[in-house]
């Protein structure tokens, strides 16, 4: 097995470029997508600030790396989710490769600053795990790149990843879902913008990216995605991709170039007027937004719930219910700044 640009011992075959590459090619190639899908859909500018939601996987650090190593001012965030042993062990592999390149990790504690983890939160807003954690990490990613006064805010959704989506807002035609879509979500009404970056490279190449790179990652999955659709969505085009090598690059691209932009005037009609959320001053259009509402009903002792579920059935409580329903938030922390200095630069 030869690298098809040095002709030196390959490491890695790609099937879908037909080729095989050695580790330094290997390397270089990630980087190239990162930089195509960058430039092609206008994430990022040259020396634009970033803020790069880290959950300690192979996905977030990789990109991490990548904007870093490509010239980005690019600092972390984590967010400590209280999904027990998991989030224990997430958190370390972030801050262990932080520490390690000497770059600036934020960290934000879900059951510290907000007063509930993701499990029990579910649990009492009679949610699933995943659509809690969703709404939790969107909220609070979104908080912590304006409070920094960050360019854009980059997650690690790579080709996999926004190929399962599709295919599972395309089974069930979610065309709101089809709509919003995209590699890069522009900036709006008090939201960052929103990057993926990894678009161009899958789940495989990002872990052989990590693994050549000496990027220790968290392996094990999250237990609560346990079921979930998204991983047979992911399994099914591993499938086709064994048949069809190629196929999930040309479904998910195909749909950007060809498709994607049918289902944007719903979106855009659809769209309400924000304002901030009475609460926390995240921009909203339903008075109250879903995290406070989550937040009131994840930490509303039992007897409460009621009343609070009831908020949360409500597309847009009126002012008065809302008020009524919600009990004072807990500690409000803001982000923690975290300077990790030291060890080895690269
Ligand atoms: S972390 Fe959160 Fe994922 Fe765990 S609870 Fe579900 S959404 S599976 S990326
Ligand atoms: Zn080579
Ligand atoms: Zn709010």
């Amino acid at each position: 097995m030869k690298c098809r640009v040095c002709r030196g011992p390959a490491v890695i075959d790609i099937r879908r470029h037909n080729a095989n590459f050695c580790r330094e090619h290997f390397l270089r190639l990630c980087r190239d997508q990162v930089e195509k899908a960058i430039g092609r859909f206008g994430m990022l500018q040259p020396g634009e600030r970033v803020l790069v939601a880290v959950s300690g996987g192979k996905d977030s650090l990789a990109l991490w790396d990548i904007l870093v190593d490509l010239g980005y001012a690019a600092d972390g965030f984590y967010l400590g989710l209280g999904i027990g042993d998991y989030s224990d062990e997430s958190a370390g592999y972030a801050r262990r490769y932080a520490q390690s390149r000497n770059l600036t990790l934020h960290t934000v504690d879900l059951p510290a600053t907000h007063g509930f983890d993701i499990p029990g939160g579910a649990r009492a807003a009679k949610r699933a795990p995943c659509s809690a954690c969703g709404l939790s990490k969107r909220h609070l990613f979104d908080d912590a790149a304006r409070r920094g006064g960050y360019d854009a805010l980059a997650t690690g959704h790579n080709l996999d990843d926004e190929a399962a989506v599709l295919m599972g807002n395309t089974l069930r035609w979610q065309t709101e879902y089809l709509g919003r879509q995209l590699p890069v979500l522009e900036a709006r009404d008090g939201f960052p913008r929103k990057v993926k970056p990894l678009v161009r490279l899958s789940e495989r190449e990002t872990a052989a990216y990590c693994i050549l790179r000496g990027i220790d990652y968290v392996v094990e999955e999250c237990p609560m995605a346990v079921g979930n659709k998204h991983l047979a969505y992911k399994a099914a085009l591993n499938d086709i991709e064994v048949q069809s090598p190629g196929a999930k690059h040309d479904f998910y691209f195909g749909f950007l170039e060809r498709a994607s932009e049918r289902f944007r005037a719903q979106v855009e009609r659809d769209r309400g007027d924000l304002a901030p959320c009475e609460r926390c001053g995240s921009p909203t259009d339903a008075g109250v937004c879903a995290f406070c509402r989550l937040t009131a009903r994840a930490t509303a002792p039992k007897a409460e719930r009621k009343g609070a579920a009831h908020l949360e059935a409500r597309e847009k409580p009126s002012e008065a219910v809302a008020r009524a329903a919600l009990r004072p938030q807990r500690t409000r922390a803001g982000m923690t700044p975290v300077r990790i200095s030291d060890r080895r630069l690269r």
